[in-house]
C-alpha cells in the first residue's frame, strides 16, 4: 500500500495554511505517517528567488520565466515526495499545480502552455478546493501583503482554478461563513477514507 497525496488548494487567505495545520494534528492524534510540503517551497535555491519575487512587488521577472520557477520548484521536491508515498506515508500538499496553472495563466498566459511544464507529475488522490463565493477573501488578515493579492486578480484566478472542476480529485468547498473547525470538519470527511493507504499506481498531470 502506499500513501494518499492530498493537496488543499485555494485562492489567496481562504484558510489553506489553517488547514493543513489541522489535518496534520488529526494525523499526529491518529498515528499515521505524514509528510507537509507547502508550495512555494521557498527554502530552496529557487525558493528563495520565488519568495523575492513574491514580496518585492519591484521585482522584475518575465511571466514565463516566474511560472516556470514555480514549477521547477515542484519537480525539484518530485524524488523525495514519491518515495515517501511508495514508503505509505501520506503527503499533504499546501497548493500544487492547480495554483501553478491558475495564477500564470490568469495573467494572460494560455493554460495548455501553463499546464505543460508541470506534465508528468504526480496527480493528487485527492484535492480539496477551497472556495469563496464573492471575494470575502480580501477581509482576511494580511491581504494585500504579497504580489497577487489584489481582487480584481483574484478573481480572475478562481475562473481559472474552476476549469479543475471536471477533475475526478477535485472537490470544491465552500467556506463562507463557516468557522475554522467547521471547515476542518468538511474537508476530514473527505480525507479520512484515504488514510487507509491506496493500492492503485499514481496517476499523472
Ligand atoms: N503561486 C503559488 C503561484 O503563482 N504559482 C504557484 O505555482 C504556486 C504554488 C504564495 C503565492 O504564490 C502564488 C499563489 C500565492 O499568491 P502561499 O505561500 O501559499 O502562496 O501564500 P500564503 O501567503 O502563505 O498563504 P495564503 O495567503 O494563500 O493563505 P492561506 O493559507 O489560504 O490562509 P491562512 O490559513 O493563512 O488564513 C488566512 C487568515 O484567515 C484566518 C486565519 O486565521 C488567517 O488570519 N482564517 C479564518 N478566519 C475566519 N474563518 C475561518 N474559517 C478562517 N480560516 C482561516
Ligand atoms: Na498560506
Amino acid at each position: 500500500m502506499r500513501g494518499a497525496l492530498i493537496a488543499i488548494e485555494g485562492l489567496d487567505r481562504t484558510g489553506k495554511t489553517t488547514q493543513t495545520t489541522l489535518l496534520i494534528k488529526k494525523f499526529e492524534n491518529l498515528g499515521i505517517d505524514y509528510k507537509l510540503i507547502k508550495f512555494p517551497q521557498r527554502e530552496t535555491q529557487i525558493g528563495k528567488l520565488i519568495n523575492n519575487y513574491l514580496i518585492d512587488k519591484s521585482f522584475q521577472l518575465n511571466d514565463q520565466a516566474a511560472h516556470l520557477l514555480f514549477s521547477a520548484n515542484r519537480w525539484e521536491l518530485i524524488d523525495e515526495i514519491k518515495n515517501d508515498l511508495n514508503n505509505g506515508k501520506i503527503i499533504l500538499m499546501d497548493r500544487y499545480v492547480y495554483s501553478g496553472v491558475s495564477y500564470s495563466s490568469a495573467k494572460g498566459l494560455s493554460f495548455d502552455w501553463c499546464l505543460n511544464p508541470d506534465k508528468g507529475l504526480p496527480k493528487p488522490d485527492v484535492t480539496l478546493f477551497l472556495k469563496f463565493k464573492n471575494s470575502e477573501n480580501s477581509n482576511r488578515e494580511g491581504f494585500g501583503d504579497e504580489r497577487y493579492e489584489i481582487v480584481e486578480f483574484q478573481e480572475k484566478v478562481k475562473l481559472i482554478f474552476e476549469k479543475f472542476n471536471q477533475n475526478s480529485e477535485w472537490n470544491s468547498l465552500f467556506v463562507d461563513n463557516l468557522n475554522i473547525d467547521q471547515v476542518h470538519e468538511k474537508i476530514w470527511n473527505i480525507v479520512e477514507p484515504y488514510t487507509e493507504g491506496l493500492n492503485k499506481d499514481l496517476q499523472t498531470f
